[in-house]
């Protein structure tokens, strides 16, 4: 059933190079996930912006008894300077007395911890850290390029085709506080999960997919432009988010989303570009605008890539999932629950036993 739902999506071939050859071994497809990175950037996504030129950190302040005495919460600030300028934004980092299993990396909607999205305390009980900032800190969530990291990069407004959208300067903001991570010995760099839900999913996949320090990305009901594959999808579609959320991507994108051009990749391009690394998308029953079955069969397409490595990928029935489930037996983790769109605490405690057991 999901092999003939597969075949009516028409998927580009991601085994097969642009110029029509095929990828044989693990070498080959490191050449075509560049070549597949290179065209999200290029028509999606937009150039993710170079490395800082400098970068320094500097603790505000911290509170040694959060949570009942079992971490500290610190507020770091995060200084990139570029060749335009220097950017300033905060990080929270709640960190457990006992040495953390899993640490995450919350690219999130707000900054004050815990927050609805951000069950702090329960996360220190599983031994997690977790490093949380809020996108607006780095630049705001509209078509306003003239703050924050926009502002930097594009001091005369965006001209190239390629230029960044949001996502994937929201993206380079959760390497920078990657780059954070790596000066703190206490944290075990091995098992650093980037993660986000909704817009932020789209980024967190994004992430994940252009950093290979991230051992893994987690997408919380992701849809459109982020986990889902947009060949046959329902709910959002390219239009739809163009129309609201142009800025989010490179001005390329507007041939795709409006003028019937085809991408020459679909979606499980993005979560191929995770293997051999772990992968965890997740979907909300109720939530069709983002198309759970479309988030679904992009993962048991991208498994395709992680068979290539000798692993499995998905491992998963031959049919769709019915909520509440978690299918968490591969390098691909998968959980549908029940209910609307949501970062919600069922969430996390399924991303809990996918990435602590
Ligand atoms: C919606 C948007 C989706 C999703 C969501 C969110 O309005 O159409 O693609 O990203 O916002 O971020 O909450």
């Amino acid at each position: 059933m999901l092999k003939a739902e597969l075949k009516i999506r028409n998927l580009p071939e991601l085994l097969t190079f642009a110029n029509g050859e095929k990828v044989e071994n693990i070498a080959d497809w490191k050449k075509r996930r560049e070549e597949l990175l290179r065209d999200l950037q290029s028509e999606l996504y937009g150039k993710l912006p170079e490395a800082p030129k400098d970068i320094r950190f500097e603790t505000e302040s911290c509170e040694e008894t959060f949570c009942a005495g079992k971490a500290d919460l610190k507020k770091v600030n995060i200084t990139c300077v570029l060749e335009n300028g220097s950017h300033t934004f905060p990080v929270y980092c709640t960190i457990p007395h006992k040495k953390a299993k899993t640490t995450f990396v919350l690219i999130n909607f707000r900054d004050p911890v815990p927050d609805r999205y951000l069950p702090a305390e329960e996360l220190v009980d599983n031994d997690c850290a977790v490093f949380s900032f809020c996108y607006n800190d780095v630049t705001s969530d509209d078509d306003n390029f003239s703050n924050g990291l926009a502002e930097i990069l594009f001091p005369n407004g965006r001209t190239k085709s390629d230029d960044a959208g949001k996502i994937a300067m929201w993206a380079w903001a959760a390497m920078r506080v990657m780059d954070y991570i790596q000066t703190l010995d206490f944290i075990d760099k091995e098992r650093i999960v980037v993660i986000g839900h909704s817009r932020l999913g789209k980024t967190a996949l994004f992430t994940g997919a252009m950093d290979k320090r991230f051992m893994s990305a987690a997408s919380n009901d992701s849809g459109c432009c982020g986990a889902a594959i947009i060949r046959g999808k329902t709910g959002e579609m390219l239009p739809d988010i163009y129309n609201q959320f142009s800025y989010w991507f490179c001005p390329k994108f507007k041939e795709y989303a409006l003028e019937n051009k085809q991408f020459s990749f679909d979606q499980h391009a993005l979560l191929a570009a995770l293997a051999p690394r772990k992968l965890c998308v997740a979907s909300a029953e109720e939530d069709s605008w983002a198309d759970p079955k479309s988030e679904y069969l992009s993962c048991v397409a991208a498994s395709e890539v992680y068979k290539l490595y000798g692993l499995k990928g998905l491992v998963h029935e031959n049919e769709y999932p019915k909520a509440p489930i978690a299918l968490h037996k591969g390098e691909i983790g998968y959980h549908i629950r029940k209910g609307l769109h949501y970062f919600s605490r069922t969430d996390w405690l399924y991303y809990l036993e996918y990435y602590n057991s």
